[in-house]
């Protein structure tokens, strides 16, 4: 396991315009009136299908009051006839009444974040005033009705997150008056149909995470007033299409996780100048990063990782004050020229930047001294997996609201500074494998909000500041394979929130492990192997009852596996080879679900099980323990019990006397 990498991934669903009607405005009404009886019979009869009220709206849907009056429902001033339905987050479950579609009068449906099933009514389509529609956050299932489009005034439809299925209907076309297709996050498949590009008043189409397949059309070029289109997460394929970089007015362009592919085209910046949202990540696209992406002044986000995007990045970002997001993650990024990084220089300028991830690419260099210059309200710096050497320096203490920080698997040398303790509000920091040296500075100390802290692989020496104690909300500490020493702190041992991993191997650390360890209750992975602590296993590393792999080997651990390792019933994989371990092998461990036990190259006497995991020669490794007998023959190991030589001395401490020709088996049967 181990942390690999951070990774940034802004997560951008064009979210649901949720409309805000005017507040609720009644003028005289009659109450002796009845001529507007079917709008009063179809709300009860669409009240009559809700089975769940929680808030108890329709309370308020009673004789004694004018269906005008009733929470949620506006009359129109001049007809007392319904015009608005407005029931949105109102806890509602059942299913919408066909007789909704009575309410001629009705330009505006919101039931939105309810907890509405079935289909949606086609009787809806009766309703040829309805400018806005809005159904998303229900559970609705089946198609979009196609009598939709005969709700020729449209101009909002929300059906996002619900589970339609099925293709966009083609009858939809003659909604000529829409304004905001909002379809997000269903099942609708097919392909995003030429027609869209006919709906020209659409500003916005939001239909992401739903399965829609083939090309994105060019007619959608037509959509002179687009201002955002969100088709990610979806199958869609081929390139972008030319006429959708004529759109001027676009601001959001959002098509990340799909298979598209391509190259962006040089003039981008300059085409689109309205872009605030640029999300690409995970599809095909090649090339470089346009240097026009510097024209577009609004630029916000810029998400395009998980790409094959290569070649120098020379865009300047100074111009650019609102960007927050650059994104480029997982592509080929590299010139091989020097100065590689100096684009971070631009990004001085940008003081609303929150997050910078430009991980798994190739970027070559020295970390540029104006990473410290950077805004303050940076969160996330994520510069692994690329080639970037030579120290970190002190100012990147200035970066104070850094939440991430990962700059893993590079080539950064000299020490850790002092002044990463600044970054009070870091949780996942990792500067593993790279070539780090100098000791662990003790500021750390102040980092208490630390969840993940990866170390491993790098050349740190000293040992481990006692003040990593005070990281109490630690859930991953890496710390193997340098070249630290000492005996570790006791405090470390008691951060009871250390849950996932606790990796001390490959060090030189000595000494006994305190009996502190057993604090870690949560821990699932133990790993203190090859260095060179001594002493005997604390009984109370049996406190660590969520332990699943714990790995001792290589050390000078002796005395016998502690009576307390009973309660280990969850342990999957348990290595203390190469100790100098001594007694029997517990009989207990034969009732543990262990997938690999390794004891081999200790001391241990007597007889190897058989049962359970001892049934089965590849779990378990013995050898090297001169003083074993029996297991399963295929073990291969050990003498049979009866012809492993007595030995006297120690027969004589336990017994006081001897007795010939005793087999080890009986005695061992003996001393039980
Ligand atoms: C809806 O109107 C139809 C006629 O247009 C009528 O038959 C039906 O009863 C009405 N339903 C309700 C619940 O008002
Ligand atoms: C009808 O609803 C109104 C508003 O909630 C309430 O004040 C009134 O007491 C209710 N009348 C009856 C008979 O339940
Ligand atoms: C959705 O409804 C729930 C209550 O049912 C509410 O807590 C939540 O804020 C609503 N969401 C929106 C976006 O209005
Ligand atoms: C959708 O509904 C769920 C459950 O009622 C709610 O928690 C969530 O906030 C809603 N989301 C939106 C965008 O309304
Ligand atoms: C759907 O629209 C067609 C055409 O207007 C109409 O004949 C049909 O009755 C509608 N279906 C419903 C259930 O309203
Ligand atoms: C969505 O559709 C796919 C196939 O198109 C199906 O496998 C999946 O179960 C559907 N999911 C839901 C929530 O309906
Ligand atoms: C879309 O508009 C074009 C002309 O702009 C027309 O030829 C085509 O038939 C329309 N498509 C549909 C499905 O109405
Ligand atoms: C973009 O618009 C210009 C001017 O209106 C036009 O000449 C050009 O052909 C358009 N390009 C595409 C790809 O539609
Ligand atoms: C940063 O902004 C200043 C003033 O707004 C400008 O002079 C400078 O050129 C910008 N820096 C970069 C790298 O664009
Ligand atoms: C760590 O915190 C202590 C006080 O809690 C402070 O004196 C010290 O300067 C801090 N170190 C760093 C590097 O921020
Ligand atoms: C024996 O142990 C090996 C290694 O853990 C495992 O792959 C294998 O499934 C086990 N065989 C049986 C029969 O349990
Ligand atoms: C359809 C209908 O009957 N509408 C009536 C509702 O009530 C008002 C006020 O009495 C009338 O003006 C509408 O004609």
């Amino acid at each position: 396991m181990g942390l690999g990498f951070f990774h940034f991934q802004a997560l951008f669903l064009l979210s649901a315009i949720l409309l805000n009607f005017t507040p609720l405005r009644i003028t005289s009404v009659s109450a002796t009136t009845f001529s507007n009886f079917t709008d009063r019979l179809a709300l009860l009869d669409f009240k009559s299908k809700i089975i769940h009220d929680p808030q108890n709206i329709f309370g308020s849907w009673n004789d004694s009051l004018h269906f005008c009056r009733w929470q949620g429902v506006r009359c129109g001033c001049r007809h007392e006839r319904v015009t608005v339905l407005k029931l949105d987050s109102s806890g509602l479950v059942g299913s919408i009444s066909p007789a909704l579609g009575n309410l001629s009068f009705l330009w505006g449906l919101d039931l939105s974040n309810n907890t509405l099933q079935g289909k949606i009514p086609d009787g809806l389509g009766r309703l040829f005033r309805l400018q806005i529609l809005v159904l998303s956050n229900n559970s609705f299932v089946g198609e979009i009705p196609g009598n939709l489009s005969h709700c020729s005034k449209l101009d909002y439809l929300g059906l996002a997150s619900n589970n339609l299925v099925g293709k966009i209907p083609a009858e939809l076309v003659s909604l000529s008056k829409l304004e905001k297709l909002v379809i997000h996050k269903n099942n609708l498949s097919g392909a995003i149909p030429p027609f869209i590009g006919n709906l020209t008043s659409l500003n916005s189409i939001s239909a992401a995470a739903n399965n829609f397949q083939g090309r994105i059309p060019d007619t959608l070029g037509q959509l002179k007033n687009l201002e955002s289109l969100g088709l990610g997460t979806n199958f869609l394929s081929g390139t972008i299409p030319l006429p959708l970089y004529n759109l001027s007015t676009l601001s959001i362009l959002s098509l990340s996780e799909n298979q598209l592919q391509g190259y962006l085209p040089s003039d981008i910046g300059l085409s689109l100048p309205n872009l605030q949202y640029i999300q690409i990540r995970a599809n095909q696209f090649s090339g470089s990063i346009p240097l026009s992406i510097s024209n577009s002044s609004n630029l916000q986000v810029l998400e395009a990782g998980d790409n094959s995007f290569s070649g120098k990045l020379s865009v300047n970002f100074g111009g650019l004050k609102h960007l927050a997001v650059v994104s480029l993650s997982f592509n080929k990024m590299e010139s091989g020229e020097p100065g590689e990084l100096s684009f971070l220089d631009s990004l001085i300028n940008c003081t609303s930047l929150y997050a910078i991830d430009l991980v798994g690419n190739h970027f070559e260099g020295m970390l540029p001294n104006s990473l410290g210059n950077l805004s303050t309200g940076l969160t996330f710096l994520g510069l692994g997996q690329n080639q970037l050497f030579g120290g970190i320096h002190s100012g990147i203490g200035n970066l104070i609201n850094l939440n991430t920080l990962g700059l893993e698997f590079n080539q950064l040398s000299g020490p850790i500074p002092l002044e990463i303790g600044k970054l009070r509000m870091l949780q996942r920091f990792s500067l593993s494998y790279n070539r780090l040296s100098g000791h662990i500075p003790s500021s750390i100390g102040n980092l208490t909000l630390l969840l993940e802290f990866d170390l491993q692989r790098n050349q740190l020496q000293g040992t481990i500041p006692s003040s990593i104690g005070n990281c109490q909300k630690l859930l991953l500490l890496h710390l193997s394979r340098n070249n630290l020493s000492g005996n570790p702190p006791k405090e470390l041992f008691a951060i009871s929130s250390l849950s996932i991993s606790l990796d001390l191997s490959q060090n030189y650390f000595n000494g006994s492990l305190p009996s502190e360890i057993g604090s870690l209750k949560s821990l699932a992975k133990l790993n203190v192997s090859y260095n060179e602590f001594s002493g005997e296993i604390p009984s109370t590393l049996a406190s660590c009852t969520s332990l699943e792999y714990l790995y001792m080997q290589h050390n000078f651990f002796q005395g016998s596996i502690p009576s307390s390792f009973s309660t280990f019933r969850g342990i999957q994989k348990l290595d203390l080879s190469h100790n100098n371990l001594s007694g029997q092998i517990p009989k207990f461990l034969d009732t543990f679900a262990l997938l690999t036990l390794n004891l081999s190259f200790n001391d241990f006497e007597g007889e190897v099980p058989t049962k359970g995991a001892f049934g089965n020669a590849t779990a378990i490794l013995v050898d090297g323990n001169k003083k074993l007998c029996g297991g399963i023959s295929e073990l291969n190991c050990c003498v049979i019990c009866s012809a492993l030589p007595v030995e006297k001395e120690k027969k004589r401490a336990i017994f006081g006397i001897v007795i010939e020709g005793t087999t080890a088996k009986s005695f061992l049967r003996n001393a039980s």
